[in-house]
């Protein structure tokens, strides 16, 4: 006797299947952009999309778009996010929202197949190159490029610290792509809220209403390699000691700002030589600055090089700042959080409005098309970390909401205006 699994079951058995890319031992995930773990589950992924009947395209960064064509004439409503991760992260950022995105497309198919649904718009999933910005920078890679914001030549020149390039990774993994990516007229995206507001209020979806601003800053340090040993300290120019008063000043910034309103830390820092018994001569850091308002990060940021001046004099040695990866405000539109708010209305699941404060491929889709985010609970608000998770009845209440938004998009609830999509086009010609 066959037991048949319903589709909440399905979807769930779909995902905990995901963990074993790249697992990790602390029931994380380390599948990094272009890895062979990060190949692993993209070829698993166009599997079961191909097994659902959707046609798999590749696109020349990297993207894989999974296509039900109800219309050949019509363009696309896209559901999506990332699978790859950080290195030893969580196994439901940004794969949540794929499999979601998988399993609500399968469900409205059946519907269409089955004549309940009279769609006007297609429907796509996708799974976004390189959300994460950790092997090769910056972050939200594949799906900037796709929204025209992104240079595609200099991405695929992009270089990782081994100096391996963002094209030869791609080959490597046989997910370098030539097919024509979906023309687009909406997008959704569903994701784990990696922050503490959802539990903290008790609710249960999110309706993300803007993203924060961000920025980050590249910091070099240089000092004078010297002997550790034979070397007075009065004669030192040692560059961990300065990035090393960096580092805190970079925690202690936010101190002058309203509390849980600013965030800053240095994630990542490299010193040269790196040997035992020399003075380093050489720290690069990345400082990733974000907050409410763009004013806090630049206030922040003005008071940081301010402070490397007056470093540089007492240490006597160079500090160089160049900005990067900066992300202005993204404010989705009213209608896409009223949908959500309808759609968790109609689940019976409490919501609430929210900004986001990470990054998503949400933020350059909403600048060429109107964009839905939506956030699940995050137990502790715990992300990037092996420990990240969210229990699987708000994966599958997201999952709900989620496949309602999708039959409102194919329905042409959010068709962008003209313009926008025109942009959208112009940028993929
Ligand atoms: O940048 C971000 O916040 C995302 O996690 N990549
Ligand atoms: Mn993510
Ligand atoms: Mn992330």
């Amino acid at each position: 006797m066959t037991i048949s699994l319903t589709p909440e079951q399905l979807f769930l058995e779909d995902f905990h299947d995901t963990y074993q890319f790249g697992a990790t031992p602390a029931n994380g995930v380390d599948r990094q952009a272009g890895t062979r773990e990060h190949g692993e589950i993209r070829d698993w992924f166009t599997k079961k999309a191909q097994a659902a009947g959707m046609e798999v395209r590749v696109d020349s960064v990297g993207n894989v778009f999974a296509l039900y064509t109800w219309n050949p004439e019509a363009d696309y409503a896209l559901l999506g996010s990332h699978l790859d991760s950080q290195p030893l992260g969580g196994r439901f950022d940004g794969c949540y929202g794929v499999i979601a995105a998988l399993h609500a497309a399968q469900q409205l198919n059946e519907e269409v197949l089955a004549g309940k649904v009279e769609p006007k718009h297609n429907i796509c999933v996708v799974d976004w190159f390189n959300e994460e910005g950790a092997r090769f920078q910056p972050s939200i890679m594949g799906s900037s490029v796709y929204a025209g914001f992104m240079d595609e030549k200099k991405i695929l020149d992009t270089k990782d610290a081994k100096g391996i390039k963002v094209r030869d990774a791609l080959e490597e993994i046989g997910y370098l792509g030539t097919d024509k990516a979906p023309i687009p007229v909406a997008y959704a995206e569903i994701h784990i809220e990696q922050g503490r507001l959802l539990e903290r209020h008790e609710i249960e979806i999110g309706a993300v209403t803007q993203s924060w601003y961000t920025q980050k800053l590249l910091v070099t340090v240089n000092g004078e390699q010297s002997h550790t040993g034979a070397t007075y300290m009065a004669d030192r120019h040692d560059a961990l000691t300065a990035a090393a008063e960096i580092v805190l000043m970079t925690e202690a910034v936010v101190e002058g700002f309203p509390g849980e309103e600013i965030v800053t830390s240095v994630g990542q820092l490299t010193v040269e030589p790196n040997s035992p018994i020399v003075v380093p001569r050489q720290v690069d850091m990345v400082i990733d600055l974000r907050a409410h308002l763009r004013s806090q990060v630049e206030e922040a940021r003005a008071t940081l090089l301010s402070q490397f001046k007056d470093l540089e004099k007492r240490r006597g040695l160079t500090v160089l700042a160049q900005d990067f990866d900066i992300r202005d405000h993204q404010y989705y539109p009213l209608d896409g959080i009223e949908l959500t708010e309808k759609a968790a209305a109609e689940a019976g699941r409490s919501c609430m409005r929210i900004e986001t404060m990470a990054g998503h491929d949400s933020v350059p889709l909403n600048r060429i098309v109107p964009t839905v985010m939506v956030f699940v609970p995050s137990v502790d608000g715990v992300s990037h970390c092996e420990r990240e998770f969210s229990r699987d009845e708000d994966l599958v209440a997201g999952l709900k909401v989620l496949k309602e938004i999708a039959f409102q998009l194919v329905g042409g609830s959010l068709d962008a205006d003209e313009a926008k999509v025109d942009s959208a086009l112009d940028a993929m010609k």
